[in-house]
């Protein structure tokens, strides 16, 4: 019984963060702005500013994983769902990017529905923002949401790294939003000087309007 024991606990001690400091291996450090999100690889300790510099300004700063190394960390990457890494408990990191769990489905679980010129998002994430549009990712292509002064908004107001939930209509290849509810509200926006310069938007794959 003993045997079998072990291999487990090696296992697990391998997997788990050390505990002396809590850091686990990142693939990614993200960090959210205004009007987007944009990550810069490599462990945190090659970052310019460091470990320490993230933490202080988490989760707007936050680590991530990239389980299929594509460039887009876990917490943004549409294909990361269902994958077998996906299953697996994320390494804790006290820096981790946060995990939305709030809302239909799971984060990362893109929903639209269309009927006519009618659309409903149940769930997306807001990688960019330029005033009044929002680009959300979907597993076809983006998707662009514009609010205008008659969008009604529930639970706060959305900025890159929220998730959100859309009711509204197809107008010009976008859906005018009518509601829009933040199911998980974006981190506060760091000031651009605060990104290292090698930080750069992760591109959604593939990046046509699917409108
Ligand atoms: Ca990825």
């Amino acid at each position: 019984m003993l045997q079998r024991i072990v291999p487990l606990l090696v296992f697990a001690a391998c997997a788990a963060d050390d505990p002396a400091t809590g850091v686990s291996a990142a693939a990614l450090t993200c960090f959210h702005t205004s009007t987007q999100v944009l990550c810069a690889s490599g462990a945190p300790t090659t970052l310019a500013d460091g470990r320490t510099r993230v933490e202080d300004f988490y989760p707007s700063a936050c680590f991530d994983g990239d389980a299929d190394a594509d460039g887009t960390p876990d917490f943004l990457d549409l294909d990361f769902l269902g994958s077998a890494a996906a299953s697996a408990p994320p390494p804790i990191d006290a820096a981790r990017c946060p995990i939305c769990n709030r809302g239909p489905g799971t984060q990362n679980d893109f929903r639209l529905q269309i009927f006519d010129t009618a659309a409903e998002l149940d769930r997306g994430k807001v990688y960019a923002q330029a005033g009044a549009q929002l680009t959300i990712p979907t597993p076809q292509g983006v998707l662009e949401v514009v609010t205008t002064a008659a969008t009604q908004f529930d639970d706060g107001m959305p900025a890159p790294g929220a998730e959100i939930r859309v009711e509204g209509t197809i107008v010009n290849h976008q859906v005018e939003a009518t509601r829009l509810k933040v199911l998980c509200p974006a981190p506060a926006a760091l000031p651009p000087k605060n990104v290292p310069p090698g930080a750069t938007p992760p591109q959604p794959d593939p990046s046509t309007p699917i409108l």
